[in-house]
């Protein structure tokens, strides 16, 4: 059985390139080498013309499908509805979500181009594996044209209750063509209940908590919470203290003695940035016993900056930055550090691990990665302290994480103080059992129990497209 995966970008790796360390892109990578594959999806470039040729290259046992996207193309599928009504809408944020018919037809018309660009390659026994919101409706399009192979999908944002996604104008169409599907990989189980609560309220799906009928297909909905390489993690931190050349060197030079907390997501209103540098802000007001002897470090690449809403979150991260720093800072003390840019995945390691606090605080997330890569990221001998959103779905893993509500500044502030107070034998009790947790859920055991789940799947019934 050859492996299908398909996703919005695809990066093909240079013929030199030794597997980078860990990530989603490698476990799938490595996925598709074990039995051969096709990864297929957009290249990341913009070509203009009416026909968009799919071009592939081979790497090893794996064919890289990939093709263009116009221009407009681009602004309606994906800055428009995937980036402007679904993301937001999926974080529930109803007063973020920008719907425009427009973009909604452009979303519909890239993934009726995927699904008829895919069909030329694929074969009778291929199994295919659809990746996030960008392509929801790829399979109700394949299966229109005929294709009765497996297909599966995994949701790598929330799921919101339909009261919040029934917002969305034609919510009930695209919910219906979750239908099309074999299996649907969920992060949560409160993802799970939304979506299947969903069919029922606006499909007349019936189900029985796991698989949900709509009229005579049968789809199968399950949370897979996603992973990390843990191992992979932890050598990268565990080398960064005795390399000469990580920021882990020069963060010691730069901070001396003095604490770190730290906070790494690109740069998205989901993640509670701002109000993440207010928190920080207020434990200082609160605890000014700890001024001078601490700083926060917030590592933020910029993220679909064409995006309006982004741009105005750009604006409001440095205005509040400067305005806590302006405010609390000494001559010789600058309370918050934000850096706008990407730093190789060594020297986060290095952050990770020279931070006392991890602060992991988005007002929602699928799953948060960068709470597991700061556990395995810990010296076991003397961990740093999590501090974890109740809204990341990574929160219903790691309970031991001192777990906050990001839209309680207080709280947060409190949360940031007790972890700095932490007594040693309890953070290292907590992180325990937080690694124990990651290690045994990692990015392998995410992506074997997908695929198993998936192969595994009766396909006793007919498979016809969605009423
Ligand atoms: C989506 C869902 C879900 C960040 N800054 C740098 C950098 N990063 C890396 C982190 C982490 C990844 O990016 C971010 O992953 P998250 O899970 O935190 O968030 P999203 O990008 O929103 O991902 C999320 C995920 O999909 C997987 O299903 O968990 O809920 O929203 O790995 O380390 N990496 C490097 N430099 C940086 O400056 N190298």
């Amino acid at each position: 059985m050859r492996l299908v995966i398909v996703s919005n970008r695809v990066t093909v790796p240079e013929r030199s390139e030794k597997a980078a360390a860990g990530g989603l892109a490698v476990a799938l990578r490595e996925a598709l080498e074990k039995q051969g594959g096709l990864w297929f999806g957009w290249s990341g470039a913009i070509s203009e013309g009416t026909s968009h040729p799919v071009r592939t290259i081979q790497r090893g046992k794996v064919t890289y499908a990939v093709t263009d996207l116009s221009e407009a193309e681009r602004q309606s599928y994906y800055l428009g509805f995937s980036n402007r009504a679904l993301w937001p809408l999926m974080h529930y944020r109803l007063g973020l979500t920008e719907f425009s018919r427009t973009d909604y037809t452009g979303y519909l018309a890239v993934n009726r181009r995927f699904a008829k660009a895919l069909i030329a390659l694929l074969e009778p026994d291929d199994v295919i594996w659809i990746h996030d919101y960008h392509l929801i409706p790829l399979a109700a399009e394949l299966r229109r044209r005929g294709v009765t192979n497996r297909i599966g999908y995994f949701h790598h944002i929330p799921w919101p209750p339909s009261e919040v996604f029934g917002a969305l104008p034609f919510s009930s169409t695209l919910i219906s063509t979750i239908a099309s599907y074999d299996l649907v990989g969920m992060q949560t189980v409160v993802d799970v209940r939304n979506l299947i609560s969903g069919l029922e309220a606006m499909c007349g799906a019936k189900s029985d908590g796991r698989k949900v009928r709509v009229g005579r297909r049968e789809t199968v909905i399950q949370a897979f919470p996603i992973g990390i390489d843990v191992e992979a993690f932890r050598k990268l931190a565990a080398a960064s203290v005795r390399s000469a050349t990580t920021p882990l060197k020069t963060a010691k030079e730069s901070l001396g003695a003095r604490k770190l907390v730290v906070g790494v997501d690109r740069l998205d209103y989901s993640k509670g940035i701002v109000q993440r540098l207010e928190a920080f802000g207020q434990f200082l007001r609160s605890h000014p016993e700890h001024r001078g002897s601490v700083s926060m470090l917030q590592i933020a690449p910029p993220s679909r900056s064409d995006v309006p809403e982004y741009a105005e979150l750009d604006r409001q991260s440095d205005e509040t930055a400067g305005r806590l720093n302006a405010a609390l800072g000494e001559f010789d003390w600058t309370p918050i550090r934000v850096v706008k840019k990407a730093y190789s995945r060594n020297a986060l390691a290095g952050f990770y691990r020279r931070a006392q606090v991890g602060l992991v605080t988005p007002m929602r997330d699928g799953m948060n990665l960068v709470a597991k890569e700061y556990i395995a990221a810990q010296d076991p001998l003397d961990p740093g302290v999590l501090v974890l959103s109740r809204f990341a779905g990574a929160a219903q893993q790691m309970g031991e994480a001192l777990i906050v509500n990001p839209y309680d500044t207080h709280g947060v502030a409190e949360a940031i103080r007790t972890a700095l107070a932490m007594p040693k034998s309890e953070r290292i009790r907590r992180f325990e059992a937080l690694y124990a947790t990651i290690d045994a859920t990692d990015i392998d055991w995410w992506t074997k129990r997908y695929l198993d789940a998936l192969s595994g799947i009766d396909m006793g019934l007919p498979d016809v497209a969605p009423p």
